[in-house]
């Protein structure tokens, strides 16, 4: 989307910030101050934490950043500085209690919007061009509305979100299983997206040989038979850290899964279900993908090849922002924004598939790949050092294309995400990729 007129970035922001905070104020106002305030797993911070943080950040960045303001209540930011305490320690800090904290979060808000009416976002300076900093927070937020979410999943007690399902596919069972991508180059990442973050940038051309690559991501029902296989007790199918972890946790299902009267029952936001053989399956760490794409005689798709798969239009030979085309995403071509509390069967949003018929990639579940966590060639930290550049590296594994949970201002085809490869409580699933020319081929 080049040279957006002012007005039009105004409004995009102030849209953006609105999005987030009716989705924050949804995720903090349907438990109570109890649940607020309490540690659901030592893996997350209390939600409350989280509020205040969104707050720390905003009035951090848009208050003191772009419009130069003295800190409200310099006192708590060590509270909120994400380097300072990790997550296990954070119910016991002197935290903002749920009222102050709402009332912090919502005077940053309005002071926000103030500077957004009356900054200039084109020409003035990088932080706030094209309105990126605003961009940039509305995306924080975002990000720790989807952190919050996991919380919700793992927290115990009766549901207290609900949404409709999400589409049914129609052509699913005439769809090829996969879809082969031709080699030769490709525009990876991007230096025009208005809000892309650093990690993204900048655009630059990658070799990526041809492969064949899942039509959707890979389903519940394949995974049992992965399961059923014996794939939890044979080592040959996994990585040595991924071994011992199976070993050590007594793995034997994805995260929330457990097994009753000889069938696999889940736990999704505080209902038992039978596991929906047909839906991209969901919570499994890296090494639970990995061993999978093994004992299938496949691979993980490496970040490249993902992004080729999902950006890459062989009629033009251009990158495109999304699998579809240029165009934002709609409720039409991906399941996004929490609008579903789950992904939708493998093979829906036919409107939302690749120039090449790949599916699903934008939205359902996060995708693991084999890649690292590194920068790309001539990146540069924007605007600071602790959003990516402190955790590129082997210890970080990558993930595209987003979740269920995953906003529309906090995806593209650029987007990248990472973890670490032990984590399963993210809503991370996977699709397999092998090379154009393997044994079966010859
Ligand atoms: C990009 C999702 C890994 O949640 O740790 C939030 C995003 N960075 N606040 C995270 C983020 C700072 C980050 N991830
Ligand atoms: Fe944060």
């Amino acid at each position: 989307t080049p040279d957006l007129d002012t007005e039009t970035l105004r409004q995009r922001a102030f849209a953006a910030l609105l999005t987030a905070r009716e989705r924050t104020t949804l995720l903090t106002d349907s438990v109570d101050d109890r649940e607020l305030t309490a540690q659901h797993s030592p893996l997350m911070s209390p939600l409350v934490w989280d509020l205040a943080h969104i707050g720390n950040q905003e009035e951090l960045w848009l208050l003191r950043g772009v419009a130069g303001r003295e800190a409200m209540r310099p006192e708590i930011d060590g509270l909120y500085d994400a380097f300072e305490h990790p997550r296990a320690s954070r119910p016991s800090l002197p935290l903002l209690p749920p009222a102050e904290a709402r009332s912090y979060a919502a005077e940053v808000r309005g002071r926000a919007l103030d500077i957004l009416e009356s900054t200039a976002l084109i020409g003035d300076r990088p932080l706030v061009e094209a309105g990126f900093a605003f961009g940039m927070i509305a995306q924080h937020e975002q990000q720790h509305d989807e952190t919050m979410l996991i919380t919700h999943q793992l927290r115990s007690g009766p549901a207290v979100l609900t949404a409709p399902e999400p589409p049914r596919p129609t052509d699913a069972a005439s769809l090829p299983a996969e879809v082969m991508i031709p080699g030769g180059p490709f525009t990876m990442g991007t230096s025009t997206e208005p809000w892309a973050l650093d990690n993204e940038r900048p655009a630059h051309v990658r070799e990526v040989p041809g492969f064949f690559i899942d039509t959707a991501p890979v389903t519940c029902g394949a995974y049992e038979r992965f399961i059923e296989d014996g794939g939890y007790t044979d080592q040959r199918w996994w990585a040595p850290e991924g071994w011992a972890m199976v070993r050590e946790h007594r793995l034997t299902a994805p995260l929330f899964w457990h097994r009753d009267a000889g069938q696999w029952l889940r736990r999704r936001f505080g209902v038992t279900e039978p596991v929906p053989a047909d839906e991209p399956v969901l919570h499994v760490s890296w090494y639970e993908a990995d061993a999978y794409a093994r004992w299938s005689g496949r691979r993980l798709p490496t970040e490249a090849e993902w992004e080729k798969a999902a950006r890459h239009d062989p009629d033009s030979g251009r990158s495109r922002r999304y699998p579809w085309g240029d165009e934002d995403p709609s409720p039409e071509r991906a399941n996004l924004g929490q609008r579903h509390l789950r992904p939708a069967p493998a093979g829906a949003y036919a409107a939302g598939r690749s120039p090449l018929g790949v599916r699903q990639l934008i939205g359902d579940v996060w995708e693991w790949t084999s890649s690292d966590f590194l920068p790309y060639p001539g990146f540069s930290a924007f605007p600071y050092r602790e959003y990516s550049e402190v955790f590129f590296g082997p210890a970080h594994k990558v993930l595209r294309g987003g979740s269920f949970a995953v906003d529309t201002v906090a995806c593209r085809g650029t987007f990248r995400n990472w973890d670490l490869p032990v984590r399963r409580q993210i809503f991370s699933g996977f699709r397999t990729a092998r090379d154009l020319h393997t044994a079966r081929d010859l």
